[in-house]
């Protein structure tokens, strides 16, 4: 027998597992790899000095998987967190050593959804205040008249795989459920019986709201005074989602105030909290960060990372891939450029559009459309919802995540492609309107060509684009360009597509600066300007 230089053993590859996960996650690695579980934690150096002899590490968020970590794995092809988030990982050292990194973002959905439903009714029947009196030796059973929930409206933000476990379980209390979700769809949620409403509305008219968004920028403080003071007194609120969420000092000065009845609160904006004045009050019931935390959570996330692990060591798509899309190598050498072709329109279009995805059709036109096609179509949708979803979006999830949010992909090829040799037309249609993009390959390297009919031509520069449209006179293009000066903006290149002289267009404008919210505001109300956006490309 011999430890070879490539990870693995007379073939069989080698795994480190450095944090704890459930026997049955190990289990099933040890079916496919030679497996060594670390009873006590590696130091960062011992972690170095092992690294190399493996081809797949297992953690969950205790080990720092560094960059030095990573470039000490001259074997490693795959790392696996048991669990939803990376910041342990390294994810650009990995990504750029090619190595693959898996999480387990789904096997804590009912984990979670329980712990909401056991918050919810701790709330409405004050158990743990009522349980903590009878333990002082009280025996106060008039302080303590609860409240039904069966009739009551629960508000749910964010209708993703948790809202939805905890929509169908509050259903089963017969309460009516509600929830805000700008990326879910009407037609979806009237399938899973929850009605689709404004934040605004749902915090006026709730009786519980519970918090299930991804934590992004823009969920950071989502709930805030403003939000808060929108609920009713007899309000309560539950958050199991991330800590930043809600506004904590807002949410104090709430409660002591009265204008929500209570809270319940499994995350902090500081883990662990502290002497948080929130935890002192009366109306506030708290658990530490607990909602993942069941045998069978364990289990699901330790089977869900192991095999994604034992997936990719075979040379399989894994499902939850973080980084790296798992392309072929001989598929990327013929359609590299439509790769980057079509992650860019689908980014762009997405950029552009306003209100909820409802459909996207692609069209080939040209010889592209006898290629096998599968993957660009996978390239356009991870473009389209990577920005706007927090779990990782690759090709081979990427038309799984599209079909759980109710977005209907089509495509369509044809042999006429205007005057291209190839055209992909991304054609994006949400509740608001619709958005066109189309592009093609010039030596090797994609322009997009149009957009929404108007003639462009823009490469991927990685800088910023100011879009907008307007009704061609003399003077716009110029007050623009001063607006932009003034801010010291540089333009690098503009472009102005029309319909004809005097009539609809479209300008261009590629800047090297972003532009910050109060110039594009005051762009936007210069005198027959309309539409304006800044995009990244
Ligand atoms: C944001 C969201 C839901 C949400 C859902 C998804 C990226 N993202 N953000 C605010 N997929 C409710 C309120």
């Amino acid at each position: 027998m011999s430890t070879t230089a490539t990870g693995s053993t007379n073939g069989t590859p080698r795994v480190l597992v450095t944090d704890p996960i459930a026997p049955d996650g190990i289990a099933y690695l040890r079916q496919h790899a030679q497996v060594d579980v670390v009873q006590e934690r590696l130091s960062p150096a011992e972690l170095v000095a092992r690294i190399g002899e493996y081809a797949a590490l297992i953690v969950r968020s205790e080990t720092k998987v560094t960059r030095e970590v990573i470039d000490a794995g001259r074997n490693l092809r795959v790392i696996g967190r048991a669990g939803v988030g990376v910041d342990n990982i390294d994810v650009e050292a990995a990504t750029r050593r090619g190595v693959v990194v898996v999480n387990a973002p789904a096997g804590n959905t009912i984990a979670v959804a329980e712990h909401t439903l056991g918050l919810l009714l701790a709330l409405a029947r004050s158990i743990p205040q009522a349980h903590a009196a009878l333990r002082r030796g009280e025996w106060q059973r008039s302080k303590y008249m609860g409240h039904e929930v069966r009739g009551k409206i629960l508000g749910i933000i964010g209708l993703g795989r948790i809202g939805r476990a905890v929509a169908r379980r509050a259903q089963g209390f017969e309460m009516r459920t509600i929830a805000y979700d700008p990326y879910v769809g009407a037609e979806q949620a009237r399938r899973l019986g929850v009605e689709l409403v404004e934040l605004p509305t749902l915090l006026r008219t709730a009786d519980f709201v519970s918090i299930h968004t991804p934590a992004t920028a823009h969920t950071q403080g989502l709930i805030g005074a403003a939000e808060l003071a929108l609920l009713k007194p007899t309000a309560f609120l539950i958050n199991c989602a991330r800590g930043g969420i809600v506004d904590e000092t807002a949410l104090t000065e709430a409660l002591r105030a009265g204008r929500l009845a209570g809270a319940a609160l499994d995350v902090f904006a500081q883990e662990p909290p502290g002497d948080l004045p929130l935890l002192q009050l009366d109306n506030v019931v708290a658990t530490p960060h607990l909602a993942a935390s069941t045998r069978e959570a364990q289990v699901s996330v330790a089977l869900e990372v192991a095999e994604q692990v034992v997936a990719v060591l075979n040379g399989q798509p894994a499902l939850y891939a973080v980084n790296a899309p798992v392309v072929p190598p001989e598929v990327f050498a013929t359609l590299g450029p439509y790769l980057r072709l079509c992650a860019m329109l689908g980014q762009l279009a997405t950029q552009l559009a306003d209100g909820q995805h409802v459909s996207v059709e692609v069209t080939y036109a040209g010889e592209i459309a006898e290629q096998d096609i599968a993957v660009l179509q996978a390239t356009v949708i991870r473009g389209l919802l990577a920005p706007i979803s927090e779990e990782p979006v690759n090709l081979v999830n990427a038309p799984l995540i599209a079909r759980q949010r109710g977005l209907r992909v089509s495509e369509r090829k044809t042999s006429a492609a205007d005057n291209y040799t190839n055209l992909i037309t991304v054609a994006l249609r949400t509740d608001r309107g619709e958005r066109t993009v189309a592009g093609t390959v010039i030596h090797g390297e994609p322009h997009v060509v149009s957009i929404d009919g108007y003639s462009v031509d823009l490469t991927a520069q990685g800088g910023y684009v100011l879009l907008s449209r307007h009704v061609d006179r003399p003077g716009i293009i110029g007050k623009v360009g001063t607006l932009l000066g003034e801010a010291d903006i540089n333009i690098s290149s503009m472009q102005v597509g029309r319909q004809r002289p005097r009539g609809q267009a479209l300008m261009a404008l590629t800047v090297d600066e972003p532009i910050p919210p109060e110039l594009l505001e005051r762009i936007r109300s210069v005198a027959d300007i309309e539409q304006v956006r800044l995009v990244r490309l």
